[in-house]
């Protein structure tokens, strides 16, 4: 979110130099306490030996490389990315035909806030939601295998950045936009802004069983940007709240004119209640979607006066209150949903904007924190104790603080400038305490150079000593914009695909693959094991391939290795062409053979010690 850098202009950039100059950043990996003795402490501590496994997962957003970082903490060692949003090939995503698919018309993706799936507000491991800011979509990743199952393409909204948050089981993901737009997108002169604009927000649920996604309503907000949300919890588990910038609705020169009010707005809503009224027909159908408009199906939505350009909003563990941090006020603001709930109760409004009641900012702050000098405060996460941790983006730092005093009690300074943070299960109702890790947004000589451009960090902290101490750093290339920290044990990953005899491009035995035609269509159903391809085992070349030029060719392949981690590739020289077959799985690439000649095929994947001869020719004959 890099975003709001110029909106504060020439003060934050004197105080953000001034405060790199004057606190201690002494290289090593304890950040201000470096000692001899408690370097050697901390890298014991993340000290992971071989054959040992890290007791975390973290799951980075790999903001616009479109992908998920998967690293272990507290080893901070990168395992896997996982493709979403762009196409990979190191595994195929994007070219093979379910995922070409999945991808539909898009070459990247800016992959912003993911989600763990929960169950009763804690994680269940299952599933990981993510959204696109650059081409306004939404994806899921099942988390048996770690890959994308899902994307759609989110209608009516341009940048769900505000997102992906879950309900405490998951019954939605809400999705709301960055960029206010004309309803369907279409064209509108920016002169009509306020009338013809809309900040639209989706309702999204997840069928488990068929691992898709699908927009249940929408919600026709003004056409303001919405910035950070999170769902309620245990007593607030039916509401949800989000920020807002550009309540001004500027449409242009937005660093200062977006920054106007003194206040914008908390949007507070009920999502039961928002259910309720698609159930009972209050809404109007628009392009395709149930539209609830506030101004006209009034209900279930609030507003709350806040602090001017808010950036998070974040819930705590008990669900009892929401914290807002303003990115140009130095001050957390502590709201209680019971409050809030007593302020709607009672009609404790101070007017409305476009039909939607603003409650009383005083009947609802519970309390206004200063932490002492930080500034810049961003995002929230919680430890086991309740207390609350906010990343300071501009004195580099995170304070630990206590939402029920509002008292700071420890802070540490990051290289630099954190946008969010993850502490293990820290957005939960049960956060674990003992780590938080600052995503870092500015690396500035961590690392060896590469240049101009540096990569970004993560610096884990060690919660369970009396100080917060940075015990280790790892490189993160592009910046992470959130990520999620989920005990390893939560996470049950399966070692090989089953047998899936209802698919028709399956095959598991040899005697059973075979080349079909139909007309200028070739269908191969082959299989993959080490170290060879066969295509047709009855042909006397099992594992060569002749087409005329101009056949649409599909190629079906089996990995029929039940191994685990016994992985083949597939690709054709020259064509462009490479996906994976992981052990058990069955996958398709299609492709267009409009080059005639020779071309050979091979396995990408090292598999055996035969893996060069794992190989093929596609004989494309000339018209
Ligand atoms: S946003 Cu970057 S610091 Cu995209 Cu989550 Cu707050
Ligand atoms: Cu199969 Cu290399």
């Amino acid at each position: 979110m890099k975003n709001w850098i110029p909106a504060a202009t020439g003060l934050v950039a004197g105080v953000l130099a001034a405060t790199v100059f004057f606190a201690d950043f002494s290289p090593g990996p304890s950040g201000s306490a470096t000692s001899g003795s408690v370097n050697k402490t901390n890298a014991e501590k993340v000290y992971v030996p071989f054959g040992e496994k890290d007791e975390y997962y973290l799951m980075a957003s790999g903001g616009h490389s479109g992908q998920m970082f998967i690293y272990g903490v507290p080893s901070m060692r990168h395992i896997r990315t996982i493709p979403v949003f762009s196409p990979d090939s190191a595994t195929g995503y994007g070219f093979d035909t379910h995922t070409k698919e999945l991808m539909g018309d898009y070459n990247w993706g800016d992959l912003h806030h993911p989600a763990l799936s929960e169950t009763d507000g804690d994680y269940d491991g299952k599933y990981l939601f993510a959204t696109d800011v650059g081409n306004s979509r939404a994806a899921v990743m099942n988390l048996e295998t770690f890959t994308t199952k899902d994307i759609i393409d989110v209608p009516n909204t341009s940048g769900p950045h505000c997102a992906a948050f879950v309900t405490e089981n998951t019954e939605y993901m809400f999705l709301p936009t960055r960029f206010a737009v004309p309803i369907g997108r279409e064209y509108a002169s920016l002169d009509d802004y306020s009338e013809k604009y809309r900040g639209v927000m989706s309702a999204v649920t997840f069928d488990e069983k068929n691992e898709k996604l699908n927009i249940a309503y929408q919600v026709a907000l003004p056409p303001w940007s919405y910035d950070l949300s999170d769902a309620g919890k245990k007593m607030s588990a039916d509401w949800a709240v989000m920020t807002t910038y550009n309540t001004e609705e500027a449409t242009t020169n937005l660093e200062i004119n977006a920054s106007q009010a003194d206040r914008d707005y908390i949007v507070l809503f009920n999502w039961k209640e928002l259910e309720q009224k698609i159930q009972d027909g209050e809404y109007d159908e628009v392009t395709g979607q149930k539209m609830i408009f506030p101004e006209k199906h009034k209900g279930g939505i609030y507003l709350v006066p806040v602090a001017k350009s808010p950036h998070g909003v974040d819930v705590t563990p008990d669900g009892e209150h929401f914290i807002a941090s303003g990115k140009l006020a130095p001050a957390m603001t502590v709201f209680s949903f019971q409050k809030a709930f007593d302020a709607i109760e009672n009609q404790d409004f101070a007017g409305e904007r476009n039909g939607i009641p603003i409650l009383n900012y005083d009947s609802v702050m519970e309390r206004e924190v200063d932490p002492e000098n930080a500034l810049g405060p961003l995002h929230t996460q919680f430890d086991d104790k309740g207390m609350a941790y906010t990343t300071m983006f501009i004195s580099s730092e995170i304070v630990k603080w206590d939402p029920k005093t509002g008292e700071t009690l420890d802070r540490v300074p990051v290289q630099y400038s954190p946008g969010h943070s993850v502490a293990a299960e820290g957005d939960t109702v049960a956060p674990d305490g003992k780590y938080i890790i600052a995503l870092n947004k500015i690396a500035k000589d961590s690392y060896l150079s590469v240049g101009p451009s540096h990569p970004e960090s993560m610096q884990l902290i060690d919660l369970s000593g009396k100080k917060m101490e940075v015990i280790q750093s790892a490189p993160v290339n592009p910046e992470p914009h959130y990520a999620q920290m989920i005990k390893a044990d939560k996470i049950k990953t399966i070692s090989v695909y089953d047998k899936d005899e209802s698919n028709p491009y399956a095959v598991y035995n040899q005697e059973d693959t075979r080349i079909e035609r139909k007309g200028n269509e070739v269908h191969v159903y082959g299989i993959a094991m080490r170290s060879k391809f066969i295509f047709d085992a009855k042909a006397k070349r099992p594992d060569a391939l002749e087409v005329n030029e101009g056949d649409k060719v599909f190629i079906h392949l089996t990995n029929i290795d039940f191994d685990q981690d016994i992985t083949h590739g597939f690709a054709i020289n020259s064509y462009d062409l490479n996906m994976e077959v992981q052990p058990g799985q069955t996958n398709t690439i299609e492709f267009t053979a409009n080059k005639a000649g020779t071309y050979p095929m091979y396995c990408t994947n090292f598999c055996s010690a035969l893996h060069q001869e794992m190989t093929g020719y596609l004989l494309v004959k000339p018209k």
